[in-house]
């Protein structure tokens, strides 16, 4: 089954007409909101009328201002896609977790922008924790203690203030979450972050060199042995000045890291640019989309040709590679040459396989049982379903692809139930689409006839996932939907509104979807991972061996002082520290070093001082240290933060900064 644009049936070829018409006219307004709402009710503009030839209504013309992700014309979509109310609330009743009952599976969700994870609880939808990733947080003192600043800090350009957290993803252990790490991207700052899912905190931040624009994520699997990172934005390899304005030798580059020491490992030059990313499960290949072949700076040159490519790398073959020494070095990583010009593709086994797709895709996942990899076609309203088998046995790579639905116009990420269903979002029809995997094996290329189902999202879904079907062994029964826009769902905030996470409940085929919940979510989750509560075995306290200080005993209070250094070892217990004061000279430099000494789980402390933007979080027999100048004299009352006991109020005590000069002028009281 050889695709070609010819074999794309009608309804393809007419939406593809659509998206065409619709990103040039978007193109010519975007800047202008209310000049294109004004042209969407009159007919006066030629595109408009090309629209209409088309046979194309008003609601397509909704359909078309997402298709160019522009913020025009989103007022009045929400009538014409609406949905919700009293049906869905019914439903949800059917899923409600009582007050003091737990759910059922934990939701991990990137916090785009904002740079974090939100913990949810599914079904309930809660929102268990925060955990801090790429910027600072004072509740749980992230980027506030000599450790996790110097993390914060480690990147190339000092102390980011944030970062663009993306795609987390956890570990496997032979295809199954281990409840080890979850893994996630910066997207803003080109960094990898580890967290430690013992503790629900961020352990590790590594910046990765020759890349930029880091985006799509995965663990190699099924044991998790690299972490395999997408570079989006293609820059010159070194960037540091040289080919500024030389686009044709810019690159993008695939990174291998190892997880447990965070070493970059090697990486891949590619042609074109890297989007999205997933890994097969028996440690072969790995997957990424690439929308820029065209190797473009605008959005017009990246969306020139009609094919793009999914690429297949073959990660032993780029570690024999790595071995025999075929690669280049610069900022200290080997780089093995993947363009498809390159001597290593030469070979029997290619380092890289480069399969032609319909132009700008944008997810790609691999089916639990690790059959096939669909990579959703965002500009193309089909998702290419690669034969992963395949890719060794065929001559041409484009015959790898054994299936084209056709699920609706902007599928963007598709996930699974492990029941042979796939579940694509379909962000400019603003639904999700339901369809079989091996009837779209069956099918001709383009057929509709896979897709089952249906449900209108609200609004405009990116990601979609699904309870554990990143894993092998997806549990089929809850679905989230998150979506780009929330619109009227909500009572209004003002201009920023929230995104609308949507749990979606898929465990009974009969009936069919059920939107369950809608969550209002800060902006801005791209994905998710979901695992169920048996995979994840969190510590209700710190265990001292888990880290390098000392544990600080009720008794062993000290100070030491030697030429303008500090060290305070201290310790922290319902309603008091160990030193009720410490007096230093100004300009000294303090560290203080705290252990909170309680074992009951719960009860936190904080070390928190007023103006010198301090706050020394400290779970239960945690150990954390902070160094700073203290270059203001006077008093400064060192309180706790966390309401910890009915004499919260009274656990404090002073810092005492011995001024330089003595202050002048006499006492006014
Ligand atoms: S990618 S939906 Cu990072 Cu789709 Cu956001
Ligand atoms: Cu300790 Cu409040
Ligand atoms: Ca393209």
């Amino acid at each position: 089954m050889v695709f070609t644009a010819e074999s794309q049936n009608a309804a393809v070829n007419l939406v593809s007409a659509v998206e065409t018409a619709a990103i040039n006219l978007i193109r010519t307004m975007s800047h202008d909101q209310s000049k294109a709402e004004t042209d969407a009710e009159t007919d006066s503009n030629e595109d408009r009328f090309l629209l209409r030839d088309l046979g194309v209504e008003r609601r397509d013309f909704m359909k078309a201002g997402m298709a160019a992700g522009a913020a025009t014309s989103l007022t009045g979509c929400t009538g014409l896609l609406g949905g919700g109310g009293d049906e869905q609330r019914a439903a949800s009743a059917d899923y409600e977790v009582p007050p003091g009952e737990h759910d059922d599976y934990y939701a991990f969700l990137s916090g785009g922008h904002s740079g974090n994870i939100r913990v949810y609880g599914i079904p309930s939808m809660r929102q268990l924790m925060r955990i801090p990733v790429f910027h600072r947080d004072s509740a749980r003192g992230h980027g506030h203690d000599d450790k996790s600043r110097a993390m914060l800090e480690d990147g190339e350009g000092g102390e980011y203030t944030w970062g663009d957290a993306h795609h987390p993803r956890l570990s496997q252990t032979d295809g199954e979450f281990d409840g080890r790490w979850l893994f996630i991207h910066d997207k803003a700052n080109t960094r990898l972050a580890r967290v430690n899912l013992k503790y629900f905190q961020t352990d590790a931040i590594t910046q990765l060199p020759n890349a930029q624009g880091i985006h799509g994520l995965t663990g190699w699997y099924p044991d998790t042995e690299l972490v395999l990172a997408n570079s989006q934005f293609r820059i010159p390899v070194p960037n540091d000045g040289r080919n500024l304005d030389a686009p044709e030798e810019y690159h993008s580059v695939y990174t291998a890291v190892e997880p447990e020491s965070m070493n970059v490992e090697w990486q891949v030059l590619v042609d074109g640019n890297l989007d999205n990313s997933d890994s097969g499960k028996n440690g072969r290949y790995a997957f990424s989309t690439v929308y820029n072949s065209e190797e473009g700076v605008t959005e017009q040159e990246m969306t020139a040709d009609d094919r793009d490519w999914v690429i297949a790398f073959d990660i032993p073959r780029i570690q024999d590679a790595v071995e025999n020494g075929e690669y280049e070095v610069v900022n200290d990583v080997p780089i093995v040459d993947g363009r498809q010009g390159s001597s290593l593709n030469e070979a029997d086994r290619p380092v890289t396989t480069y399969i032609p797709v319909p132009k700008n895709p944008h997810g790609v996942s691999v089916t639990p049982d690790g059959k096939y990899a669909c990579a959703s076609g965002k500009l193309s309203p089909t998702v290419s379903v690669i034969d992963i088998e395949a890719i060794d046995e065929v001559d041409d790579p484009e015959d790898a692809i054994v299936a084209r639905p056709n699920v609706g116009t902007g599928p963007l990420h598709t996930a699974y139930d492990g029941r042979g269903h796939a579940y694509t979002t379909l962000f400019i029809d603003s639904q999700l689409a339901k369809w079989d995997i091996e009837e779209a094996v069956e099918a001709e290329l383009g057929s509709e006839d896979p897709v089952i189902e249906k449900i209108d999202c609200h609004y405009s879904p990116g990601h979609c996932q699904s309870a554990q079907s990143y894993s092998s062994e997806p549990t089929g029964d809850w679905l989230l939907a998150l979506n780009k826009f929330s619109q009227d769902r909500f009572l209004p905030t003002g201009p920023y509104h929230p995104e609308n996470d949507q749990l979606i409940y898929i465990g009974d085929d009969e009936e069919g979807m059920q939107l369950v919940k809608d969550t209002p979510a800060y902006a801005e989750p791209h994905d998710a991972t979901i695992a169920h509560r048996d995979k994840i075995d969190p510590a209700d306290i710190w265990d001292p061996d888990d880290y390098e200080l000392d544990y600080i005993e009720s008794g062993q209070q000290n100070i030491e002082r030697e030429d303008g250094q500090v060290y305070v070892e201290d310790y922290a217990i319902r309603n008091q520290y160990g030193f009720s004061d410490i007096t230093v000279q100004e300009g000294d430099e303090v560290t203080l070093h705290y252990t909170n000494i309680e074992t009951a789980k719960d009860i936190s402390h904080s070390v928190a001082i007023p103006e010198y933007d301090i706050n020394l979080s400290l779970a239960p027999q945690e150990t954390r240290k902070v160094t700073f100048t203290a270059d203001k004299p006077g008093v400064f009352w060192m309180y706790c933060g966390y309401f910890c006991s009915a004499l919260h109020m009274e656990m404090r005590s002073r810092l005492l900064v011995e001024p330089e000069d003595e202050p002048e002028g006499p006492d006014p009281f």
